[in-house]
């Protein structure tokens, strides 16, 4: 049985229990039917003579057949990549002063938590690194019940009501007369849907700058999106927000390299998150909340159930009330990542809902797809989605009824059970929704405060650093250019000057378009620098992986010690040479080459080094593909190091060590020490912008 490893002993992890009895080890078991007969032969199906037709009769074929004809289940409609992983969730401090909450009072409970991240638009076996909005989902095992925090890695959403949820994503998924492009929002519908539906144009800024192209899902910050409420003891409630902010700072690919990666490996994201936690490099992301008084609600230049609408961190700071660690992986990725059923309207007393619209036909939607996607309403029971509270009501049946409810009884009220399961009291924890005053008439509407599509989208560009703009604008020019109509190209235009002159010129320049001049641009100034993520970058090196160019012949003073220096700063290292397998050092020191050039590839690591030895930079320079090698991590902004003959590939590669940006050097093996400490803070800048490329 895995795990959680860092708690073995000390942690009463009630959902890892609860698996457990589901858990399934064939490890040194005889092969069954699914009946519990043991199988005699699984090589062969039972035949009328060895050459003779196969017999109905075969019960072990016609089971095993069937099984497998009926295998796969419908993928999530949106959502459908996605990758899993256990783990817990402590507060710092108790919360009660806001909510009722009982995962959010006592810092020594460990909450379990089964977190699901996931891009959008792409279908079940589709690349990891395309440009989309991520999905962060966390279910939150409670003493009261499963608590589900379904959110993105992006603070806004596209739509400000739900009932147009199907034509947005109609929009972004394939065309359905030709089923293209797959896992991309380059397209002529997305973009026709952007351009027709102004109030996407502040997630489209999103979209389109670094944050939809995340370095990994364990450095980007999650978001509950909506407005919800906390309600404490005393049924007093403000408005919330929730975020995550990923311990390791949040950081992105470049585009070149996540379209490389796409092919190179296109499960890039998983892959890093299953490595990250089998190393021991637990995932961490604290939980911080933004709150409102009710009485507040309209002291701000937006409507805060408004979900296209942040609430800028300077005027609404963040309060950080706990963090969640990622320590273990799942065992079956069926079972748990695919299985798992999330639902904003999974909630528990002390958290309550706003009348956001997005949010309140998502309270629609979550059930009712789980029914068609998991076969029938007992989904909960699905171990993944089980809750470690007691479950007792009146449901009863449906497919794939795994209870065996015993007694007379199922509804309610009844006197032969004496009434039980019985509705508890608020102060047995019966879940009170929170008594909100509504009246209105019933309009289809939407609120006039809703109608500012353009200042949210403005601060977030005012916001952006110069690269960071620059990334935006190549990002438009990108997609708004795979569109093949020219008239939505135009009007996708039309739209972005409403936000910024030069950022809609910008575009109109590289998709063959006009930029209007008869449009005003917003006129906000504000900035909010916490949206930058250049701005708010953790210079922290931690769980990075550095590629080491050496061939049988390399200086093994400029790899050993540089190895153990990098492995103390926490940073991975792994070596690439012609062949994968042992090379030999100049004085015959072994060391093993995880990669080959073959194998591996430059957009795979973060920073890349090359060994000393004269052998290898003899080799190493006049190697094509060592000399790519390092080019392409120069173009993707990387560190480059190089210890002696070593640098001389950087001279073949067109690398000035003198004057670009986050080239390293070590003259020698004795100076590898010095060199390791400049190479580790030259890699905690992360990308090295100011180099020309
Ligand atoms: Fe949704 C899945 C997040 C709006 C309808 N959504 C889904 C998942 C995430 C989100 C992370 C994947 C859950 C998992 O890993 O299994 N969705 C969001 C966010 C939204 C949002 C942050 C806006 C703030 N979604 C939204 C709307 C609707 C839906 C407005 C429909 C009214 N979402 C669904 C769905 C999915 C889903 C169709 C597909 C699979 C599933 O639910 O379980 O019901």
């Amino acid at each position: 049985m895995k795990k959680n490893q860092n708690n073995e002993g000390m942690y009463d992890n009630k959902k890892d229990e609860q698996l457990e009895q589901f858990r399934v080890d064939n490890k040194g078991e005889k092969m069954t039917t699914n009946q519990g007969l043991r199988v005699s032969d699984d090589e062969h199906s039972l035949k009328a003579g060895d050459r003779g037709p196969t017999l109905m009769e075969d019960f072990h074929f016609r089971e095993k057949m069937t099984h497998f004809d009926h295998e796969r289940i419908p993928e999530r409609v949106v959502h459908a990549r996605g990758f899993g992983a256990h783990g817990f969730f402590q507060v710092y401090e108790p919360m009660a002063e806001f909510t009722k909450a009982k995962f959010l009072q006592d810092p020594s409970v460990k909450t379990p938590v089964f977190v699901r991240f996931s891009t959008v638009a792409g279908s079940r076996g589709s690349a990891e690194t395309v440009r989309d909005v991520r999905g962060f989902a966390t279910k939150f095992y409670t003493e009261e019940g499963n608590y589900d925090l379904v959110g993105n890695n992006m603070p806004v959403f596209f739509i400000q009501d739900a009932i147009k949820f199907p034509d947005l994503v109609h929009s972004f998924k394939p065309e359905p007369h030709n089923e293209m492009p797959q896992a991309a929002t380059a397209h002529d519908t997305f973009w026709d849907f952007v351009a027709n539906n102004t109030e996407s144009a502040h997630t489209i800024m999103w979209l389109m700058s670094d944050r939809a192209i995340p370095r990994s899902f364990r450095m980007m910050e999650g978001f509950g999106v909506h407005t919800f409420r906390f309600v404490n003891e005393l049924g007093k409630a403000r408005f919330v927000k929730f975020h995550w902010k990923p311990v390791l700072g949040i950081h992105s690919l470049v585009w070149d390299e996540a379209q490389k990666i796409a092919g190179k490996d296109p499960d890039f994201h998983r892959r890093d998150l299953w490595e990250a936690i089998e190393m021991g490099d637990y995932p961490e992301f604290e939980l911080g909340v933004q709150m409102i008084e009710e009485e507040d609600e309209f002291n701000f230049d937006f409507d805060i159930l408004d979900p296209t609408k942040l609430w800028p961190e300077e005027i609404v700071p963040v309060k950080i009330i706990g963090k969640m660690t990622l320590d273990r992986n799942q065992d079956n990725v069926f079972a748990e990542t695919e299985q798992v059923a999330f639902h904003p309207g999974h909630v528990v007393p002390g958290i309550d809902f706003s009348n956001d619209p997005l949010l309140q036909g998502r309270l629609f939607s979550y059930t009712d797809t789980q029914l068609i996607r998991l076969g029938g309403p007992n989904f909960h029971q699905i171990p993944i989605n089980r809750s470690i509270a007691p479950v007792h009501n009146n449901q009863r049946d449906g497919y794939h009824q795994m209870n065996i409810d015993k007694g007379q009884t199922s509804y309610h009220k009844n006197s032969l059970q004496g009434n039980d399961p019985q509705p508890a009291t608020e102060a047995e924890g019966g879940y009170a929704h929170y008594q909100e005053k509504v009246e209105g008439r019933k309009v289809r509407q939407r609120s006039d405060s809703f109608k500012d599509h353009y200042s949210q989208a403005k601060l977030f560009w005012n916001s952006m650093t110069e690269v960071e703009r620059q990334h935006i604008i190549d990002a438009f020019r990108f997609e708004v250019g795979k569109v093949k109509n020219k008239g939505v190209r135009q009007q996708v235009v039309n739209v972005f000057a409403n936000v910024d002159g030069e950022l809609a010129a910008a575009i109109a320049a590289g998709v063959g378009a006009e930029a209007p001049t008869d449009v005003e641009a917003s006129t906000v100034t504000l900035s909010s620098p916490a949206l930058s993520q250049e701005q708010s970058k953790i210079k922290s090196t931690a769980t990075r992986k550095v590629a080491i160019l050496a061939v049988d012949g390399f200086d093994n003073l400029t790899v050993d010690p540089l190895m153990q220096s990098l492995k103390k700063a926490g940073i991975h290292s792994e070596i690439v040479s012609q062949n994968v397998g042992m090379i030999t050092s100049a004085d015959g020191q072994q060391q093993e080459a995880v990669h080959s050039f073959l194998t591996s590839h430059p957009v795979l690591f973060d920073a890349v080094y090359v060994a000393g030895g004269q052998t290898n930079g003899d080799q190493l320079k006049n190697n094509q593909k060592a000399t790519e090698f390092v080019k392409e991590a120069f173009k993707h902004f990387k560190t480059i190091g190089a210890a002696a003959e070593g640098a001389e590939l950087l001279v073949t590669a067109g690398i000035q060590a003198g004057s670009d940006p986050g080239i390293v050097i070590a003259r020698d093996a004795e100076e590898v020490n010095a060199f390791s400490e400049s190479f580790v803070s030259a890699m905690a800048e992360h990308r090295h912008w100011s180099r020309q490329i």
